[in-house]
């Protein structure tokens, strides 16, 4: 139509080689973006203005040369094998047979969750992901599994990212088909900070399954098994591994120290047994079991309970590669490491080290040290991308274990602490953190009985609280939700109980329970939130779309407001996504298979009388202009 020509003739203008005369006789022919139209355009448009912001009100058109990583160039052997083909064709029970049967140590890689969650703040983009994802199930084939998913990178992806957590797996298991996948679930809080109906932790553990998850480790932040009996009993409905619990917390080397003791983790272990999980896991999240007492346990632990043993540990305090083997020499079955690029201090211990310091011993991991440098050399090139989210922890250290603050918030607090206008105050939150935690009787914490502790910190450095004066000035005062939430009963029952007069004062005159959450909270409406989504986003949601829904209301609503608005950049490389370009740099950016946009900024101006700069750029050869309003 008109339409349509007059589209086609604004291209041909618009066209660079046009524009310079340079244009021959197949320039039509040469040129089949000239067709392409007003959708994509507008795409584009938003694409341009997303990078356009980026230059003009953050970089200035400023960017650090980043190496360009190296992709081990290897395809996927159609008959390649491992631990998921022994799940798929023998069952969990037989992937259990088949652990108690190996003599080597068992290696779980977390790059892809635990690593990046602990050491630059969760925020990795899928498209980094995927572009390792095949040399990683080829070059690392031996491995027991790939931690991929839960944790935060859930909340995560869809709040700072905006990206789809749930396309982000499928995608990793397409391009892994050989190693299991492994996803962190808090028990009844799901990968969310509250618990959340049955009905929620059921559903949300059948797409996970459905969307390619084969084991799930599951915790509950303060140990008490009934808070991880809904979701044991789900995944093993869906035929897949339950790798169930015990956060370690404490000291069993110290003597001085009588909660949490060999006795303690051994009982929680039987319990855990009897509760039907396939594997027990330990759950070092901050870093606290140290080499001796890592033997201790894991032998005392072999000794009473059946189950394999999966030994999750971090390396804050510089111990982490010392616990792993002293772990296996007492014999535990699987550990967590990270690539090298991705591990040490708040991360998980180098999976690189692990493998070396195993060589030619009984318990040889079997991995090719040569093979996975590949991988690590990936990441190495891709982290300076993530600098800014980068926590200035610069060496290992050992005051974790007087504060028992996990990796991942250890690294996270400054920020947090920060804006709340604290900075300056930093080293008196982490003192009351231990404080706090002391004055709640000594508790388990982990996610979100440990951000709980850390609110509560933070609330007590603001308001000038003590624990001698808290039980007074507290009286008028109306306490965080997550404080609110844990003396309620709503994260579960703590092992020794509540300080009762903190808890009266904390709840004003409200009763806590004493059964298990999920018992009192109405089953969620699937069919309500449908409706919802259906009308206010005008889409047919998924059934993805209705959990994600049901886990995070807000954020899982302004997620889509914001793809509908601006489009879905999760396709941009992350240099750009994060840093722009510099004036002259091109970018490739591949919007859909077989279709690439070549997107170079050519110029940005001076501002304008309205306070704009116009940013330009060449698409595809296309010269566009964008102006930007400077709010620097
Ligand atoms: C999480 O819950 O995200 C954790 O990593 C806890 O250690
Ligand atoms: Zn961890």
């Amino acid at each position: 139509g008109v339409k349509t020509n007059i589209d086609f003739l604004i291209n041909v203008l618009n066209h660079t080689e046009f524009k310079n005369g340079t244009c021959n006789t197949n320039f039509i022919g040469n040129h089949p973006e000239l067709f392409e139209f007003k959708e994509k355009k507008d795409y584009e448009y938003h694409m341009l203005k997303f990078i356009g912001e980026k230059v003009v009100n953050e970089t200035h058109g400023i960017k650090k040369d980043f190496d360009v990583p190296i992709i081990p160039d290897i395809k996927l052997s159609p008959n390649i094998k491992g631990t998921k083909q022994i799940l798929d064709e023998r069952g969990p029970e037989g992937v259990v047979n088949w652990i108690k049967a190996q003599k080597k140590l068992l290696l779980t890689d977390t790059t892809l969750r635990d690593a990046h969650q602990s050491l630059i703040a969760t925020r990795v983009r899928t498209i980094d992901m995927l572009k390792i994802a095949t040399p990683t199930a080829m070059l690392a084939k031996d491995l027991f599994s790939l931690e991929a998913w839960g944790g935060a990178t859930f909340d995560v992806s869809y709040r700072f990212l905006k990206e789809n957590p749930w396309k982000r797996l499928r995608e990793i298991r397409k391009r892994v088909p050989n190693i299991m996948l492994q996803m962190l679930i808090r028990g009844s809080n799901a990968v969310g900070y509250k618990n959340y109906p049955d009905n929620v932790i059921r559903e949300f553990i059948r797409k996970a399954a459905e969307n390619g998850v084969d084991v799930f480790r599951i915790f509950d932040s303060l140990n008490w098994i009934k808070g991880m009996e809904v979701a044991i009993d789900e995944v093993k409905n869906q035929g897949k591994i339950a790798e169930a619990c015990i956060c370690y917390t404490g000291d069993i080397l110290n003597p001085k120290k009588n909660k949490y003791t060999l006795e303690y983790y051994i009982k929680k272990a039987k319990e855990i047994e009897d509760a039907g999980a396939h594997i027990l896991g330990i759950k070092d999240m901050s870093a606290l079991l140290k080499p001796y007492a890592a033997y201790k346990l894991v032998k005392a632990l072999k000794e009473n309970i059946s189950l394999p043993i999966h030994l999750h540990t971090h390396d804050t305090t510089g111990n982490g590669v010392a616990t792993i083997l002293m772990a296996t020499e007492a014999g535990v079955d699987i550990v967590d490491t990270a690539f090298s690029a991705m591990s040490g201090l708040t991360s998980q211990p180098s999976l690189d080290s692990v493998v070396a310091a195993l060589e030619n011993t009984d318990r040889d991991t079997g991995v090719n040290l040569k093979n996975i440098q590949k991988i690590s050399d990936y990441w190495s090139a891709v982290r300076p991308v993530y600098e800014k989210f980068e926590s200035d922890l610069k060496s290992g250290t050992t005051e974790i274990y007087r504060y028992e603050i996990p990796g991942g918030q250890y690294s996270n607090l400054k920020p947090q602490v920060e804006s709340f206008g604290l900075g300056d105050r930093f080293d008196e939150v982490k003192e009351m953190f231990k404080y706090v935690n002391d004055m709640l009787g000594d508790i388990v914490k982990v996610t979100p009985s440990s951000k709980m502790v850390g609110d509560l910190a933070i609330f007590m450095v603001q308001n000038g609280l003590t624990p001698n004066n808290i039980l007074e000035k507290g009286k008028d005062l109306a306490f965080p939700d997550s404080v609110v939430a844990y003396f309620k009963g709503m994260m579960g029952q703590p092992e020794f109980g509540f300080p009762e007069d903190l808890q009266k004062i904390v709840l004003k005159g409200e009763k806590p329970i004493t059964c298990r959450p999920g018992e009192l909270l109405e089953p969620e409406n699937f069919e309500k939130i449908k409706e919802h989504l259906k009308e206010t986003h005008n889409i047919e949601p998924t059934e993805e779309d209705i959990i994600s829904y049901a886990l995070y209301p807000d954020v899982f609503d302004a997620y889509l407001k914001y793809i509908k608005e601006n489009g879905d950049f999760s396709v941009i490389g992350s240099d750009v996504y994060f840093h722009g370009l510099s004036e002259g740099e091109i970018t490739e950016i591949k919007i859909k298979e077989g279709k690439t946009l070549s997107i170079k900024l050519v110029s940005i101006s001076k501002i304008d009388n309205e306070g704009f700069r116009t940013v330009s750029f060449e698409v595809n050869g296309n010269r566009r202009d964008i102006k930007i309003k400077d709010i620097t």
